[in-house]
């Protein structure tokens, strides 16, 4: 099973117990990766990590950017610069942005080495914990980094030991304990764009009532994009049209039809929801850094 929130079950206890664990782990590290998805930065950070980290260099890492839309991206760089915090896009699955990563990394942590060196202690590594909300690439990140399937421990929080440390051919030493913290579900759309995207699998929404709130919020963001998918009629681009009959002209366009013509709304919303999670419709921001909450 994979970790999502519902196998952490988020109950306020393991949501403290987590805090406490990562504000501990904090303590050991000289440097903090932030993993979030591209797609959605502003749902898929846990805004009580900016108080856990403080002064400590930290770099926010856009992962999924294979996914996210590259001018969204930029702007969420931008936007994280603005507060004074490194981000940087990356592909943890593919390694792509690894380089600047480390770049990144030697840069906010240039006096920790030079201290090192003055005290002549030349080999000296960057210790690095990595933490983020479930499946945001912690684990991808970790094992691209090590160049190997690292045995990663501590998916869930709550379980003390020794911490150990992966050692890297390169200069870093990340803590085999990825923090893992909760998304912030404080809204709706919050909600809505964490399962449209997979981070949460949600059981009490029911997959067509998701899929057509993300059909909707696609159309205003991406419309162009939705109606070369969906093979929808170009007057469904300009002015008003109802959103349900949008809907069921989409699956027709896919061909989700049943005996009768009647539009297969239940394939329709799985096809949509696959297609939006594998990139199929085009590269998806969610949330934007001008407007994260519309
Ligand atoms: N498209 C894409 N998928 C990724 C990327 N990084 C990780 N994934 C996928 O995202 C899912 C969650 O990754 P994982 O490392 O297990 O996340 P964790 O829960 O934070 O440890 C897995 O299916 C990964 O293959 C990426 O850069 N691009
Ligand atoms: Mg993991």
């Amino acid at each position: 099973m994979s970790d999502n929130i519902q196998s952490i079950n988020w109950f306020p206890g393991h949501m403290r117990k987590a805090l406490n664990e990562t504000s501990e782990n904090l303590k050991k590290v000289d440097a903090v990766y932030e993993t979030c998805d591209a797609r959605i930065p502003f749902s898929s950070r846990n805004p009580e990590l900016d108080k856990l980290v403080g002064n400590k260099p930290r770099v926010v890492i856009l992962n999924k950017a294979d996914l996210a839309d590259p001018v969204q991206t930029d702007k969420w760089i931008a936007y994280f610069k603005s507060k004074g915090i490194a981000a940087v896009p990356l592909e943890a699955n593919r390694k792509k942005g690894l380089e600047k990563l480390y770049a990144v990394t030697e840069e906010l942590c240039g006096d920790i080495i030079e201290r090192a060196k003055a005290k002549g202690m030349n080999g000296r590594t960057i210790k690095v914990l990595v933490v983020g909300v479930p499946n945001t690439g912690k684990s991808t990140l970790i094992n691209g980094i090590a160049g190997r399937k690292a045995a990663v421990t501590g998916n869930k929080p709550g379980v003390t030991r020794n911490v150990k440390w992966i050692r890297t051919d390169g200069k870093l030493d990340l803590m085999d304990m990825p923090g893992v913290l909760w998304p912030k579900i404080a809204t709706k759309r919050s909600q809505l764009v964490l399962t449209a995207t997979g981070a949460i699998k949600s059981e009490i929404t029911d997959n067509v009532e998701v899929s057509y709130e993300t059909c909707n919020l696609l159309w205003k963001l991406y419309p162009k994009l939705m109606a070369e998918r969906y093979n929808i009629d170009e007057d469904f681009l300009d002015g008003q049209c109802d959103e349900y009959d949008r809907f069921l002209a989409m699956g027709k366009g896919r061909g989700c039809l049943m005996s009768g013509g009647r539009i297969d709304e239940e394939r329709f919303a799985r096809l949509l929801l696959d297609d939006l999670r594998s990139g199929r419709i085009g590269r998806i921001t969610l949330e934007s850094p001008d407007k994260p909450q519309s």
